[in-house]
């Protein structure tokens, strides 16, 4: 019998996994039924089987993982392992800020730090977009501009990501596959060879790839999103992930305010006072709302 190995998830393929072992190469594994969802960023052991194939019989702890809403109430992992996620954001297309603040608000549940990335710095501007990144760095988030066409920043992005597991996300068309490109030596993606081509056309990166860094690292490119939902954030718990909620939540009057009309309310009073972002405490609502309507929907 042939000896099991450990190997990475670098993406899914069909109903198969591609997995990179020990040695940088990858192979294609089949999954054993009942193995869970395995997800791109995960540890695994496998088994080489007939061909150049394998198959995995087990998913290894993981340190953390990305969540998104699924069909029929239920949770899927979107990535594994990750120590931080990049929100990529361009001049254009528009920026979703309601997108933004979906993604940043999951890591901050989920204990995975974030940052953002403004691409296409080449692009001209406007002072909203200005204003807006200032409210994210006001709540203490970290923001790098960009541009892969022009070149600028991409080796601080180098240096920022050669440990640890990161992971682009954002609106499709803001320059996440570029960003990848552009750090990477061979621009024949390896995966992407053995991924479906979406045919002629603009490209757009269908499922999510991890690839390793040459300076050390590993980064996941995953596709556009329009809708990233809020998955296992239950309303109560919605503005606590609102990093910059954080400083005012002890201080309302009610110990179950929901930051919204109640009285007293001192993120509310903050927002007004514009100690806090209006915009990011707005989006706040908006999402409430759509929690709380959900919640309604599914009976719990
Ligand atoms: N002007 C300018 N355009 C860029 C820059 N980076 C990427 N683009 C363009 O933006 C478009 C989308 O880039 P992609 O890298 O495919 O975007 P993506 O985020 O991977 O999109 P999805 O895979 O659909 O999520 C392409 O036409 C790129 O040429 C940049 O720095 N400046
Ligand atoms: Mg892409
Ligand atoms: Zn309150």
């Amino acid at each position: 019998m042939e000896e099991v190995r450990e190997g990475r998830v670098v993406c899914h393929l069909g109903k198969g996994l591609a997995v990179e072992d020990e040695n940088g190469h990858i192979v294609l594994c089949h999954t054993r039924r009942r193995l869970g969802d395995a997800a791109v960023g995960d540890r695994v052991r496998w088994e080489p089987c007939e061909g150049e194939q394998g198959r995995v019989l087990e998913i290894l702890p993981r340190r953390s993982s990305l969540v998104r809403p699924a069909y029929g109430g239920r949770v899927r992992i979107v990535a594994a392992n990750l120590d931080r996620v990049y929100v990529v954001l361009a001049p254009e297309p528009e920026p979703d800020w309601l997108l933004a603040d979906q993604i940043l608000a999951v890591c901050e549940h989920r204990g995975i730090a974030a940052a953002l990335i403004l691409n296409k710095t080449d692009l001209p501007g406007s002072s909203a977009l200005d204003d807006a990144l200032y409210d994210y760095a006001s709540a203490g988030y970290e923001i790098f501009r960009i541009s892969t066409r022009s070149g600028a920043g991409i080796e601080t992005m180098k240096a920022l990501l050669h440990d640890g597991c990161s992971m682009l996300s954002g609106q499709s068309g803001v320059g996440k596959s570029s960003l990848t490109n552009a750090l990477l030596p061979d621009r024949n993606l390896r995966v992407g060879e053995l991924s479906a081509h979406s045919g002629l056309g603009r490209h757009t990166t269908t499922s999510a790839t991890l690839y390793r860094l040459p300076d050390g690292g590993e980064l996941i490119d995953s596709p556009g999103v329009a809708v990233f939902g809020l998955a296992e954030i239950s309303p109560a718990e919605l503005a606590q992930a609102y990093r910059d909620f954080q400083p005012y939540l002890g201080k309302c009057r009610f110990n179950d305010c929901r930051h919204v009309k109640d009285k007293g309310c001192a993120v509310r009073e903050a927002a007004e006072s514009l100690n806090l972002s209006a915009s990011r405490y707005e989006r706040y609502l908006k999402l409430l709302e759509r929690l709380g309507s959900a919640a309604e929907f599914s009976g719990s």
